[in-house]
């Protein structure tokens, strides 16, 4: 199996929709938020551009250490089509959960090298943390910082046990590892961002029955907070040289200059890794750009 064919598999599976619809959830209106939004920097539209193209804003993640792609314009570019225009000097700024993390100039990216070839790396004229995202471009990616919050939350702790037991778990064990607030759009009214996790016997090649993973978000949406799954899998049975991943966020940035926060999300499995880009269109959630490692 080629690591290419899981990551791009395990990201692709979890886009589902699902309603929850407790109302009694503690989502707040965030008016000093609100408030800040009229000041955002946003990279130019096209239609405000010159004849002459923009040039390319780079896209790095950390942790799985790979190039995702970048932006051009209002493109989104992999990984392949984005390096040939990427050619050293180009100016990163880093980001992690906790805000912004300095800047630096990148190389011309390379490949990783076996089993990976395809794989691009960055490597950097400082030596950046071992998380987050690189981002090139001028914007300001990080409008909003997130509140990293308390994983023992009951209204969450619930919200995961409605996802589990829907999706076959009878009994869950709900262990979250990250309850994020943020404002992705700048409307003034925060989600939160969860993950939970639980793999019985550590990753393995094999799943127990039980085991899962799942980032998911829950937004207010007509008066409601509904539930929006981002990446998952769920094994109520367990499973034999599955490969199962676990996942986590690992940045929350502007990746694109448009106003609107993405989410990156790292995943890893027992023998290998990645990192998978998405967006928020509107009250749904899609990939946008992913790369990784696994033999
Ligand atoms: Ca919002
Ligand atoms: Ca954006």
């Amino acid at each position: 199996m080629t690591g290419t064919n899981i990551f791009r598999a395990g990201a692709v599976a979890a886009l589902a929709f699902f309603i929850i619809g407790n109302q009694n959830e503690n989502i707040r209106l965030n008016t000093r938020v609100a408030a800040e939004t009229k000041s955002y920097e946003r990279a130019p539209l096209a239609k405000e551009s010159s004849t002459m193209p923009e040039a390319i804003a780079p896209l790095f993640a950390f942790k799985a250490g790979c190039l995702l792609g970048g932006v051009m314009g209002k493109q989104w570019l992999d990984a392949q089509k984005a390096a040939p225009l990427i050619k050293g000097g180009e100016r990163y700024r880093f980001y992690t959960l906790d805000g912004p993390a300095g800047a630096g100039e990148g190389d011309k990216p390379s490949s990783i090298g076996a089993p990976c070839e395809d794989s691009l790396e960055v490597r950097f004229s400082v030596t950046p943390g071992k998380q987050g995202i690189a981002i090139g471009g001028e914007w300001n990616a990080m409008p909003r910082i997130p509140a990293i919050t308390d994983t023992l939350q009951t209204v969450y702790r619930e919200a995961a046990a409605a996802i589990l037991k829907k999706n076959g778990i009878r009994n869950p064990r709900v262990k979250l590892t990250q309850v994020l607030r943020i404002d992705l759009e700048g409307d003034g009214v925060e989600e939160v961002l969860v993950s939970a996790t639980n793999y019985a016997g550590g990753l393995s090649p094999d799943a127990k029955a039980g085991d899962y993973s799942t980032v998911f978000l829950r937004k207010l949406i007509a008066g409601r907070v509904e539930t929006i799954m981002i990446a998952a899998e769920f094994y109520p049975t367990a499973k034999k040289f599955n490969a199962p991943n676990e996942y986590a966020v690992t940045a929350i940035a502007d990746a694109d200059g448009d106003g609107i926060m993405e989410i990156l999300i790292y995943g890893y499995y027992y023998e290998g890794h990645f990192s998978t880009l998405y967006r928020l269109i509107g009250n749904k959630v899609e990939e946008v750009l992913a790369c990784g490692c696994g033999a």
